[in-house]
Parts: C-alpha cells; sequence; structure tokens
C-alpha cells in the first residue's frame, strides 16, 4: 500500500473510476484544475487532499495569461526534439527540432538547418547517407538536455544534448531556442549520458559511448569483442569540437561532474563486455568509472595519447594503473549518476541492485594519489527498493529516486544513509510515494544545480497503461508533477507525454532570456548572407531578385503581412532553384511560412528572420506556394505562383 492510500483510506483506482471523478473529493480548487489541465488531474489531486494541496493547486491552475515560474527542459527521446513547458502549469509550450525532421519549421530542409546538421558531420556518415540518396539522418534518440553552468549554477546561455542512435551532441542556443551546433563524435558509438562541466563553468560538455566496437572500426576487426573499446568525450562547449577522448572499459551508461572542476564520473554497466544479455548481466559488481581532469589534461599535453580520426585518445581503461581514471566497483549495473547539490555526495542508482551507492567525492583524491581502495570513497549505500534508476535532490540534504520495478518514488536522507552505513541504526528512507507507472529519470526545481530549491518533483513514467483513454497499442507515457511539502509530495499533475521523454530539467524563469524578434545580423544565416552578398543582393532590405546562374536559380524574395514580395517567378523544368525569404515583419510573434505546393518544401521564417531551401523544378506547370503559419486576416491570400516552363 502507498502512502496516499494509507492517508485516505481508499484506492486510486477505485477513486479514478468513480462517477464524479476528483472534483467531489478536491472541492472547489480540484474542479477548477480539473477544468484547466484535463480529467485525468483533477482525478489525481483528489488523492491527497489538505491545505498544502490547495497552496499548490493555485500554483499550478495558472489564471489566463499567467506565467509559469519555471521553465522545463524536456528531452523527447526517440522523437528528437527538445521540447520546452512551463512548470507548474505543465503546458508545453514549444517544440525545438534537433535530430528530427520537423515539417512546420523546415528543420533538415532549410539550407539554415542542414548547414547546421551536416557542419561537422563525419565523412563516412556523408558518404553512407549520399549512397541512401540523402544528405542528414532524419531520426535522433534525444535522452538527456542539460544547461550550461556558471559556477555551479544555470547561466541561461546554452543547452546540451544527446543523440544516441546516430551518436551525435548537439547545442541549443536560449537567446533564440534554436539548435545552433550538432556535432558527430568520432570513434565513440551511441552518446549515451551527458553533463556540462560545472565549475568553474562549463569548458567541457561530457559524453558518454555506450556501445562498443573496435577501436578502429574499418572492417579490418570484426567478431572479437576482446579487441572492442568504449569511449568517453569531453567536448569543448564554446567551440563544439571535440578535445579529447579516453578509452574505457565496460559500457558507458550515465554521466555527472562534481562541483570543483576536478572530476567527472560515468555509471557502467557490463563490465563483463559481454556481447549478449546473459553474458552482460553474469558479475555482481560492475563500476563507476572516475575521470581525473587536470590529469588528463596533463597526459594531453605531455603526448601520452594516440591519434584516432583526428582526436587525442587517452587509454583510461582497466588496468593501465595511471592517474586518468579509477574503477569504483558497484552493484549491479548501475544507470543513474548524480551529483548532489552538497558539493560532496554522487548517488549512483543500482537498477539491478535495490542499492543507491553513495560516493564522497572528497575522498577521490586519496583513491587517485594515496593508493586507497576504489570501494573507500562509498559511504553509504542504502536499500531503496526494485529497480531504482535516478535520483534528483531538494537542496536540503534528502534525495528522490526512481524505484523502476516498484513504481515509486523513494525520499531518503543522505546524511542518515551514510550514518546507518556506518553502524547506526537509523533508517534513511522518509517516504515512498506511488507513481503510475515504472519511473525512469525524475527532476526537481533547479535540482542539478546549487540553487537546489525543493519546490517542485517530476517523475517521468515509462508506462501509463490504463491511465488515459486507450489509444490503441502504442499507449503515451504518463508524467507526473508533485508538489513538495515538508516530507510530502502532493500529486499535481498527472498528464500523458508522447515518445518518450527520458529526462528534465526545471529552471527558475530569471535564468532564461530569450529574444522576441530575431537579431538581423544572426550567424543562423551567415551562409546564405554571404552567397546574397555574392549575387548583389540585400537581404536587409525589401529585396525580390531573381540570380540565374546556369540550370541554378536563387530567388530572393520578403514577406510581409499578408504578401509575398514576388507573387511569382518562372524557372525552367530541371532548375535547381533556392527560395530566399526575408521577413520583413518585425512585430512580436509574426511568424510566416513558405510551402511550396506539391514539392514537399515548407519552412518557417520568423520575425526578422531569413531562411531558404533548395529544391530541383522538376515538374513542368504551374505551382502554387503559400504562407503556412497564420500571420493575418489575409494570410490565405499570401500565396504566389512558381511557373516552371517545360524544357524542349
Ligand atoms: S536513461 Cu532513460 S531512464 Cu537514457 Cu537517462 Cu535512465
Ligand atoms: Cu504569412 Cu501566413
Amino acid at each position: 500500500m502507498s502512502d496516499n492510500t494509507e492517508k485516505t483510506g481508499v484506492t486510486r483506482r477505485g477513486l479514478l473510476t468513480a462517477a464524479a471523478g476528483g472534483a467531489a473529493f478536491a472541492g472547489a480548487a480540484g474542479a477548477a484544475r480539473l477544468a484547466m489541465v484535463g480529467g485525468a488531474t483533477g482525478a489525481a489531486t483528489a488523492l491527497s487532499v489538505g491545505s498544502a494541496q490547495a497552496a499548490a493547486g493555485s500554483e499550478v491552475n495558472l489564471a489566463p495569461g499567467q506565467l509559469d515560474e519555471y521553465y522545463g527542459f524536456w528531452s523527447s527521446g526517440q522523437t528528437g526534439e527538445m521540447r520546452i513547458l512551463g512548470i507548474p502549469s505543465m503546458r508545453e509550450l514549444m517544440r525545438v527540432p534537433v535530430f528530427n525532421r520537423c515539417s512546420a519549421t523546415g528543420w533538415g530542409q532549410t539550407n539554415e538547418s542542414l548547414e547546421v546538421l551536416t557542419e561537422n558531420m563525419l565523412p563516412k556518415t556523408k558518404d553512407f547517407l549520399a549512397a541512401n540518396g540523402k544528405k542528414v539522418h532524419d531520426n535522433g534518440d534525444l535522452h538527456h538536455v542539460h544547461m550550461s553552468f556558471t559556477e555551479g549554477k544555470y547561466d541561461g546561455r546554452y543547452l546540451f544534448m544527446n543523440d544516441k542512435a546516430n551518436t551525435r551532441v548537439a547545442r541549443v542556443r536560449c537567446d533564440v531556442m534554436k539548435t545552433d551546433k550538432i556535432l558527430e563524435i568520432p570513434n565513440a558509438k551511441a552518446i549515451h549520458g551527458l553533463r556540462p562541466q560545472k565549475w568553474p563553468r562549463t569548458n567541457y560538455v561530457f559524453a558518454n559511448g555506450e556501445d562498443e566496437t573496435p577501436m578502429v572500426n574499418d572492417g579490418s576487426v570484426l567478431d572479437d569483442p576482446s579487441k572492442y573499446v568504449n569511449f568517453y568525450t569531453a567536448i569543448d562547449a564554446d567551440k563544439m569540437q571535440v578535445a579529447w577522448q579516453v578509452m574505457v572499459s565496460g559500457n558507458l551508461d550515465n554521466t555527472d561532474a562534481d562541483y570543483e572542476g576536478k572530476y567527472a564520473f560515468s555509471t557502467s554497466y557490463n563490465s563483463e563486455m559481454g556481447m549478449n544479455l546473459a553474458e552482460m548481466t553474469a558479475s555482481e559488481l560492475d563500476h563507476v568509472v572516475v575521470f581525473n581532469i587536470k590529469e588528463i589534461e596533463k597526459g594531453i599535453a605531455a603526448g601520452d595519447f594516440i591519434e584516432l580520426n583526428g582526436v587525442k585518445v587517452i587509454d583510461g581503461r582497466k588496468g593501465q594503473n595511471k592517474n586518468y581514471t579509477r574503477y569504483i566497483p558497484i552493484p549491479n549495473s548501475p544507470h543513474g549518476c548524480n551529483m548532489a547539490p552538497d558539493k560532496k555526495h554522487l548517488c549512483i542508482a543500482g537498477k539491478l541492485s535495490p542499492t543507491v551507492s553513495v560516493i564522497d567525492v572528497t575522498k577521490l583524491d586519496a583513491v587517485f594519489y594515496d593508493g586507497a581502495e576504489p570501494r573507500s570513497a562509498v559511504v553509504a549505500e542504502p536499500e531503496l527498493g526494485l529497480g531504482p534508476l535516478h535520483t534528483a535532490f531538494d537542496g536540503k540534504g534528502n534525495a528522490l529516486t526512481t524505484l523502476f520495478l516498484d513504481s515509486q518514488v523513494v525520499k531518503w536522507n543522505i546524511e542518515k544513509a551514510v550514518r546507518a552505513y556506518a553502524g547506526e541504526n537509523v533508517d534513511p528512507i522518509i517516504k515512498k510515494v506511488d507513481v503510475h507507472y515504472q519511473p525512469g529519470h525524475n527532476s526537481t526545481s533547479m535540482g542539478e544545480t546549487l540553487e537546489a530549491d525543493g519546490k517542485w518533483f517530476i517523475s517521468m513514467n515509462k508506462f501509463s497503461k490504463d491511465r488515459f483513454l486507450n489509444v490503441g497499442p502504442l499507449k503515451p507515457e504518463n508524467e507526473q508533477l508533485f508538489s513538495m511539502e515538508g516530507d510530502d509530495l502532493v500529486l499535481v499533475h498527472d498528464g500523458p507525454t508522447f515518445a518518450e521523454p527520458h529526462d528534465s530539467i526545471i529552471v527558475h524563469r530569471s535564468v532564461v532570456n530569450p529574444l522576441s524578434v530575431w537579431n538581423r545580423q544572426d550567424p543562423m544565416w551567415a551562409k546564405t548572407r554571404a552567397q546574397a552578398e555574392a549575387d548583389g543582393v540585400n537581404i536587409d532590405d525589401w529585396a525580390d531578385t531573381i540570380v540565374r546562374d546556369g540550370n541554378k536559380v536563387r530567388v530572393y524574395m520578403s514577406s510581409s503581412a499578408p504578401t509575398f514580395s514576388l507573387e511569382s517567378f518562372t524557372v525552367k523544368q530541371g532548375d535547381e532553384v533556392t527560395v530566399i525569404i526575408t521577413n520583413m515583419d518585425d512585430i512580436d510573434d509574426l511568424t510566416h511560412g513558405f510551402t511550396m505546393g506539391d514539392h514537399g518544401v515548407a519552412f518557417e521564417i520568423a520575425p526578422q528572420a531569413t531562411a531558404s531551401a533548395t529544391f530541383v523544378a522538376s515538374k513542368a506547370g504551374v505551382y502554387w506556394y503559400y504562407c503556412q503559419w497564420f500571420c493575418h486576416a489575409l494570410h490565405m491570400e499570401m500565396r504566389g505562383r512558381m511557373i516552371v516552363e517545360p524544357r524542349s
């Protein structure tokens, strides 16, 4: 029985099926919330009625036009985009395409986005895509979104994120909320865990390679797993280039960094380096790899590296006995890796072990320099429940860990866990709360920074099962927002979400200050600007110019509600046409679009932005183009013709 069940004396499922839903139990506050965020929320909030509830409710149930106190930055897993939510309302505010192809904005099709997507692509991948008639991958698997730090606090500059599917790392600019860099990581395979350095600032972004392959994966070594390796990558966060890599033993899973700029950490399952499930889970102990940043930098400077595909690679595998890495044995296939805001405790979730192992990072110097046993840094290992995956923090010395198999979240006290490990008879567990169902990641407001404020807690649940109207065999996942009230977790939102947010961060709105209108000199269209200059076209001015360059035709025009500056343009069948549009409107929220009918071409042109796309006009005839972002009462009339003359 869950704590909530004990409190109210009724079962959750029984309540959900009760005729009046939650409104009757929750009273006026619940009913209002029901109207605001939907039935499931109202019903669920009814389970823990109380005065705390009403207080939390008024914040969640924002009046029309009221703004949220926090931004939520969400991964989307196999959808490959980043999402922005308002917290605590949980309203989805925006989707930012990153690794995916976006029909609405043209990401993956515009020349500006193709530049971002291909600029740092490995030659091997370019060749592969060309062989398959493509320029870019259309998919990504975005698990982890984290903001840049300055001295342990979010600094509102960038968001970084991984693509497990195609081994990439991306950066989103917080001033415009667009992806500005995508880096394909050489040597490593399947970038999974990702974290920015916290201290002194985000000079590096750390990225884990999950899958092991031959060191030089060119076909010269194949089915010989003894020759497979894994790579840990440090990316220069300002330049978005690989700074260095460390070769390691075992599959890297999640990663985090300390608050001193000394160490970074990765959980590692499959220390066995097995190729199938039985081999991968054979041993009771896997490990956490500790990376000594200063020693690695020294090693690189001293030339103790090999160069692989243009990257300096340090050998930090087990048994090297250099000061680059240490391997701390941890039970069993550890997953989550979360540094507490107390600057001291690193929490490693056991996954197949019911424990969370707590590493005191102040004891790591002894492990590196005084020959102390790696396990001597472990200062607690509380048994919390089945399937611990990730841990979040309230900034008050407590940790909240998701229990995948138990479908629960457990709140526990770190200091008490340390005392219990030392032999004292104390129970670190404060509370267990049911979540629905099978939670993966969780996060707390500002919880991965020194400003953890312990106000909001999100449980990101992998299964929604019977929670919502049935939509067929593919069900949504479920996210639950809790208000943190003393030791209580009060459920205030319960709602479905599409594939498959792995992770989230909750950032106070004072940290994030995006623009409303683009700056005309923005680097996003620098290449397009250079081409325009070469063509003698000033794209900052109202310009409609058609430039013919052999069979390449560049059509420059402007948009201003409700017209394109060109009502029509004429090309020859087979011409490669580039349409370049500058949105002259400079009013808040006046976005136009350009869709070329029957050509699969569509993109967004935000206020004061320039955007372009290139296609071959291979079909003779008349084709209408139109604006697809609603911009004006005469939005439907915002259109024009492309006339394609037959090539005789
Ligand atoms: S991983 Cu998804 S539940 Cu990729 Cu962060 Cu743990
Ligand atoms: Cu311009 Cu719709």
